[in-house]
């Protein structure tokens, strides 16, 4: 039995992770992502589809079955919740830190700090661990600019290598989470085509351990 499956990739660096984890489980994209318009790409296997879509988009595609399966970050499923979804895989690509961050002389005293960030849910769950009363300022980008303009005192956001903090004169403060970038996979999808979803889990499973080394 031959359904088609869907698998929805966050465009940008994930999806140029993703793509040679694909290849390592024989899957080839048949049209070239650079250079086409389509939306539904095909690969060598008829039976396989990639969407490329914006990284927050990718769980709410996999959620209601647009997509069977989905590759997108940590972060982005931490905001998302992860309802209808399971993420039996860890990539292991495109990793970073969730982290707060601001000026090297920030959050002292014990006024109430404001934070801005991308990143509510999971901001919002890590203070209410520590027992801090924060206001939260929800930005769509750029959030480096907010402790520079006076908009918050400290920042949430993912770091990879500081630079682009200390462009900025800001410091990596505290490490919040772990980022890289998950598989998930449609829950009606794992039922009703286990075998087929089963089987691509266990290639990418063995993709990610080769790449490992
Ligand atoms: O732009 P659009 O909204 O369409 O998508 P996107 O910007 O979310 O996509 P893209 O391609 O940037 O990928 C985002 C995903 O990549 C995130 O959801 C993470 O899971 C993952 N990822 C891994 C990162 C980083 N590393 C990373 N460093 N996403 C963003 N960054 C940012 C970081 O916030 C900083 O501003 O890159 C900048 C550089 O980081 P430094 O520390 O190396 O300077
Ligand atoms: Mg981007």
């Amino acid at each position: 039995m031959t359904d088609t499956l869907t698998i929805a990739v966050s465009k940008g660096r994930i999806f140029k992770d993703t793509r040679p984890l694909l290849a390592r489980a024989g899957i080839e994209l048949r049209d070239d992502p650079d250079t086409s318009r389509k939306l539904i790409l095909d690969t060598n296997q008829d039976n396989v589809k990639i969407v490329l879509i914006r990284a927050t988009d990718v769980p709410t595609y996999v959620q209601y079955g647009a997509a069977d399966l989905g590759v997108t970050g940590k972060d982005v499923l931490m905001e998302h919740g992860g309802a209808g979804l399971y993420e039996p895989l860890d990539l292991n690509i495109a990793r970073c830190k969730l982290m707060v961050a601001g000026k090297p002389d920030a959050a002292a005293g014990n006024r109430r700090l404001r934070i801005a960030t991308k990143y509510v849910e999971a901001t919002r769950r890590y203070y209410a661990a520590q027992g801090k009363q924060v206001e939260i300022i929800k930005l769509y980008g750029s959030m480096e600019l907010a402790p520079l303009v006076g908009l918050a005192d400290l920042i949430v956001d993912l770091v990879d290598t500081g630079n682009t903090l200390k462009a900025n004169g800001l410091v990596p403060l505290t490490h919040i989470a772990d980022i890289s970038s998950r598989l998930i996979v449609n829950k009606a999808s794992m039922k009703m085509k286990h075998a087929q979803v089963q089987r691509f889990i266990e290639q990418m499973r063995a993709a990610v351990q080769e790449q490992r080394g």
